[in-house]
């Protein structure tokens, strides 16, 4: 059709003329490069804002809208755009769409953007078929309105939501069960909003136990008897594993969108206190530890680390407690800044701010546990927090989109302890040094670069047992790779991978069967795939032998639906990774 091929040239046009002209969204960030397919597929996930009741002005300088208008669009603007652009609209791996920026561009101009997309990874909305022309011109006009203000999150909200089920007193005062707790994997079941808590020594799944809505990670107390575990709309549960069956002993909702949380593991803190970090209201909260009672809420809205401007909305990404201080380390991701919070006194709470570079996302301790690794993942860097030092060691250049989970410690055979992490935007996994008393030439440098399957990782695991390194490809877009991990021998880094086809031993009907979060059992001699398909569809968990690389069990129940991340509880209480 001569109109779509002009409107397409016309895209392609736009796309290909500098910033300088003034014809891009806004100025990217210096360090900022364009986004994989697979990155935008990752972060549009659905927020659950969509159906939060908002204020919106309406500016007489936008194109008009009515209220329906407004009220479909800011569904649609939730559900699809908000992951990259921002709740507020003031970017993040998409482009700010404030409309000091949007106004100046007009409605056509924008229906082109949103129609056709852009090399920098603004996805084709309307030619890839998810919109109609219709959605098309209506999201142009709503971007061109001042973002609606979602509500704030204070304390008065948390708690009118807090429930304790059951109190303290009432519960056990030694563990009633049979089970060897320590090998329960925690299975998130992201879109039934529950998790399996699966017997890692039979197999069997012990019970599945309700919690929030497109439910996240788990996390475990110092003690390993209590598993949190934090949906995507912000509710936290807390389980008791000491009860003759686990159950919700608490419940609260800390935000009204959230991915982090965690326990306090200093010595005198064990099981003492919860934190958990949202992506909105931008904020942490401190918590009572086996009543999930908020004690302390701490914003985040601040300068961003490298132009020190104003952010209305720094989203907290992943948050970890030292096991040596009674410290959380959290993890700001639009500032860019980490946050050392002190916990040893709330009504004078420490906290050490600590520059790093945007946005932060996932991360994980090295071996000795004095530092901790964080994804900076749209600066394609790693950076390095001494714990110990309350400082900053590194800012480490690594691929591309940088995505470790909370990544994999191994002796390398030439260079000593190092920490790897995979990337979503390109096949390869760095290894990092971590340990400059005995190998200082090599720490906080990449020391090797392994070539995996491909981009779209999200994974990658080993275990101090274990000879075998896992990386995989989840979100890669050709199906024979996000079906399959690549396994590195730790011994013999020049050895090709070695392919392990999950997603065909799982013996499943037709679904996505991507394979994800590799997790190994408290011995380390297993490690646990999530094959995971629509929720309409069979999903599974396989098991292989670390030693023989050969599959050894396949779980699969119908009750397993959309199984991803796994989270065995030694491990995770331990930070065994
Ligand atoms: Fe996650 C960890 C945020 C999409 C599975 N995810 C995290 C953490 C953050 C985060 C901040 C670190 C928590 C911590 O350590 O305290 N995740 C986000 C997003 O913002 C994003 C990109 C989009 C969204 O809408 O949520 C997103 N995540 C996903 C998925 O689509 C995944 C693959 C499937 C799912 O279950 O939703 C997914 N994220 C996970 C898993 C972890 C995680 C399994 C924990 C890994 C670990 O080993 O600790």
């Amino acid at each position: 059709m001569p109109h779509y091929r002009k409107l397409k040239q016309l895209a392609v046009a736009l796309a290909a003329l500098p910033l300088a002209v003034g014809l891009a969204l806004a100025e990217e960030p210096a360090a900022k490069k364009s986004v994989t397919e697979a990155e935008v597929k990752y972060q549009a996930g659905g927020s659950p804002l969509a159906n939060e009741p908002m204020h919106q002005n309406i500016d007489p300088k936008a194109p008009p809208m009515t209220e329906a208008e407004f009220v479909k669009a800011r569904q649609i603007y939730f559900e699809r755009c908000a992951g990259c652009h921002g709740v507020l609209r003031k970017g993040a791996t998409g482009k700010p769409l404030t409309p000091d920026i949007t106004l100046a561009k007009g409605t056509e101009y924008l229906k082109v953007f949103i129609a056709y997309g852009s090399p920098a990874g603004m996805p084709n909305w309307q030619t890839s078929g998810d919109m109609t022309p219709e959605q098309v011109d209506l999201m142009a006009r709503y971007v061109q309105q001042e973002p609606p203000m979602p509500p704030e999150f204070g304390m008065k909200e948390m708690k009118a939501t807090w429930k304790v089920l059951v109190p303290p007193e009432q519960r056990p005062t030694k563990k009633m069960n049979n089970y060897n707790i320590e090998n329960i994997f925690s299975t998130t079941l992201r879109d039934s909003g529950e998790v399996a808590l699966v017997d890692g020594d039979t197999k069997q799944i012990i019970s599945i136990v309700k919690t929030g809505y497109a439910v996240h990670i788990s996390r475990l107390s110092a003690s390993g008897r209590y598993l949190f575990v934090i949906g995507r709309d912000a509710k936290i549960n807390l389980i008791d594993l000491w009860m003759e069956k686990p159950d919700n002993v608490a419940e609260i909702k800390v935000g009204l969108e959230a991915r982090s949380v965690d326990t306090s593991k200093a010595k005198g803190f064990e099981d003492k206190y919860a934190i958990a970090g949202s992506y909105w209201p931008p904020q942490f909260v401190l918590m009572n530890g086996d009543t999930l009672e908020p004690l302390k809420i701490v914003s985040t809205r601040g300068m961003t680390v490298d132009t020190q401007e104003y952010h209305p909305e720094p989203r907290v990404a992943s948050i970890v407690a030292a096991h040596d201080k009674p410290e959380f380390v959290v993890n700001v991701k639009e500032t860019g800044k980490i946050l050392l919070v002190n916990y040893s006194d709330l009504d004078n709470l420490g906290i050490t701010e600590i520059n790093a570079a945007r946005y932060l996302h996932d991360g994980g301790w090295d071996a000795s546990k004095r530092y901790f690794m964080v994804a900076a993942n749209q600066s394609n860097k790693v950076a390095v927090v001494d714990t110990k030092d309350g400082k900053l060691e590194a800012l480490i250049d690594v691929g591309k989109i940088p995505h470790p989970g909370r990544g994999a410690n191994f002796v390398h055979p030439k260079f000593g302890p190092v920490w790897a992490t995979s990337h979503l935007g390109d096949e390869s996994v760095s290894l990092i040094g971590t340990d400059p008393d005995k190998h200082k030439e090599q720490a906080w440098k990449v020391v090797q670069t392994l070539k995996g399957q491909g981009g779209g990782s999200l994974f990658i695991k080993t275990h101090p047992k274990s000879k075998n390194l896992y990386v995989d490809t989840a979100l890669n877009p050709d199906a024979k790779i996000s079906q399959s991990v690549a396994v590195f021998d730790l011994q013999n880094l020049e050895k090709p991978y070695q392919v392990l086809p999950i997603g065909e031993w799982a013996g499943l009907g037709d679904g996505a069967k991507r394979v994800v979060q590799p997790e190994f059992n408290k011995a380390g001699d297993e490690v646990w795939f999530s094959v995971w398909s629509a929720k309409d569809k069979e999903s599974a968990l396989v098991i292989v032998d670390d030693k023989t690389l050969k599959l050894k069990t396949v779980i699969k129940d119908p009750k397993l639906i959309t199984p991803t991340g796994k989270f065995n509880v030694y491990n995770t209480q331990h930070d065994v990774y």
